[in-house]
């Protein structure tokens, strides 16, 4: 049955609902109340943030616990423009954020400037589509911005919404439902032949696991071809806990750590056949470029989307959905012994001599107490810098999105705003955010948010007064001290101010304390771990 008047701000918010989303982040200007006002009504919670930037990442933490996409609201003008930095890492993360921004009408933009910047232009290059909204066109804006989202590469949609389309009543609805894609399967023919005839004879085959095959939810086809064939298989980050990283084919992660690379460089050039399951390398920096020849070694590409990288190359490519993919390439495939001269072992055993847990105090120590004291559904969250590298490489994930991050885009600031989106999500479940001290002032000012929603996640700093990773790359180029060192401050304090518990731990007793008591605490809790200026050289 239609109510009606109806607005078409509610008609943009009744879509949104009915593809899932249930919260949204932000902050209002007098040009989105309508449309928080229609979200509300539609079911959706409105979280005000204390700055649109962390709305994005709160947005990023809420989808990898429900998978469905969630809300960024930002007034026009400078709210949006505060957004960017999550907006872009959305793009690059492959986060499906729904981004609704205000904007005034057409006509009075002929004769006002105030504030007014065009949005869609701003945004075009760190969205997969910008809309505007139009009245009637409103559920279909809605439906397209998820389907676009969420398909294939996942990724941010713009919604600009004027404020007079907002307000329009007696919009009616033309949809009844979206149409959605049936998942791809590589076809039977002469590529499928030879992907099995490779994987029958190969005698060293590896297996690169990423962010598309997250997406894809692939983890058990993973675990199933890896355990049938014998293949190792390493993840990048964000592809941690995709199978548990206890099983014994699991060699971790790869990404941004030299030291790691050391070791799986060299075991992945030594294949005689590289699948890349759901390997988007846009994670991955300049050492994982042409690392392998598709002309002298067997390649098998699985992906979301065709391509245009060109950070490596294959010898085949399917654009298909890769738990299929595997199944496919599965069946009818012999198996045989693989890596008979113990290299498997050998390789887990020098990842584990390169990060060492005996640490007795410092950043290892740090990982290593929090992983052990932590129960294993643990949800994390990791910041940019060097602690990040560390601690991508230590952290046991026992599930999928268990470590949350930006590994694309790389950007500060997204830790503690990931974890209290986590936590919203999945309030039963233990959540801890790691930060640097410079990551954790970026966005100090959610602690006010987290006090407001009454959550209790985790929040553990890593105390060293500098940027460590920058420092590390200035001192490396033999260039003087500058610019990355900074003042030694009370974040304990900072947490107080706000209600929550904070306790400041530089040993490994102290550190387990804190843990125990934030497990129990009645608010959240600040955990400062303060560690030497350059506590991470040789670590990473
Ligand atoms: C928003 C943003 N600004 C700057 C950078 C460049 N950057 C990468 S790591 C880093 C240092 C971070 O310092 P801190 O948060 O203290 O973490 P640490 O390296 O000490 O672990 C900087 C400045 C970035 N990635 N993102």
């Amino acid at each position: 049955m239609r109510h009606s008047p109806r607005r078409a701000a509610d008609i943009l918010a009744k879509r949104l609902y009915k593809a899932g989303c249930r919260h949204a982040f932000g902050m209002p200007g007098g040009e989105v109340l309508t449309i928080i006002d229609a979200l509300r009504k539609a079911g959706i919670r409105f979280t005000l943030v204390k700055h649109e930037n962390s709305a994005g990442f709160m947005a990023e933490g809420v989808y990898h616990r429900t998978g469905a996409p969630a809300i960024l609201v930002a007034t026009l003008g400078p709210g949006a423009m505060n957004g960017v930095n999550s907006i872009a890492n959305a793009h690059q993360d492959r986060v499906p954020l729904i981004v609704l921004t205000g904007c005034v009408d057409e006509d009075e933009a002929l004769t006002y400037t105030h504030q007014i910047m065009d949005h869609g232009a701003i945004f075009e290059t760190i969205t997969k589509a910008t809309f505007r909204m139009t009245a009637q066109g409103a559920d279909i804006v809605a439906d397209k911005a998820v389907g676009i989202a969420t398909e294939g590469r996942p990724g941010p949609v713009h919604i600009d919404v004027p404020i007079s389309v907002a307000d329009m009543e007696g919009v009616t609805s033309h949809l009844s439902g979206r149409t959605i894609a049936s998942k791809v399967t590589p076809a039977d023919g002469p590529d499928l032949d030879l992907a099995r005839g490779w994987l029958s004879t190969a005698k060293r085959p590896v297996m690169i696991v990423g962010l598309d095959a997250m997406n894809d939810a692939a983890g058990a086809d993973i675990q199933a071809f890896c355990e049938k064939f014998n293949v190792p298989f390493l993840t990048t980050y964000k592809a941690k806990g995709i199978v548990p990283e206890t099983h014994s084919l699991c060699l971790g992660a790869a990404g941004l750590s030299p030291l790691a690379d050391k070791t799986l460089v060299p075991f992945v050039q030594a294949a005689d056949l590289i699948i890349c399951a759901g390997y988007d390398p846009i994670e991955m920096r300049t050492g994982w470029r042409g690392l392998w020849d598709p002309a002298k070694t067997n390649v098998i590409d699985i992906s979301a989307v065709p391509n245009h990288h060109y950070m490596h190359q294959a010898t085949l490519n399917f654009v298909a959905d890769t738990g299929i993919s595997l199944r496919t390439i599965a069946t009818g495939s012999g198996t045989q012994p693989t890596w008979v001269n113990g290299e498997i072992d050998a390789v887990k055993l020098a990842l584990q001599q390169a990060f060492p847990h005996d640490e007795i105090w410092g950043p290892a120590a740090i990982i290593d107490e929090c992983r052990k004291r932590l129960p294993e559904t643990t949800l994390a969250t990791a910041d940019s810098g060097a602690h990040r590298i560390l601690l991508s490489q230590m952290w046991t994930c026992y599930e999928p999105r268990g470590l949350m991050q930006s590994s694309a885009f790389c950007t500060m600031g997204c830790a503690v705003p990931l974890a209290m989106g986590a936590k919203i999500a999945s309030p039963d479940k233990p959540v801890i955010s790691f930060s640097g001290d410079a990551g954790f002032l970026m966005v100090a000012g959610e602690l006010a948010t987290v006090a407001e929603l009454g959550i209790k996640p985790i929040f553990l700093v890593f105390v060293d007064a500098s940027l460590a990773l920058i420092e590390l790359k200035q001192r490396q180029r033999q260039m003087i001290n500058h610019a990355v060192d900074f003042g030694l401050h009370d974040y304990g304090a900072i947490a107080r101010a706000f209600g929550g518990d904070a306790y400041t731990v530089a040993t490994r007793n102290e550190l387990r304390a804190a843990l125990e008591h934030a497990q129990k605490a009645e608010t959240f809790t600040l955990i400062a771990a303060t560690i030497e200026r350059g506590a991470y050289d040789g670590r990473l």
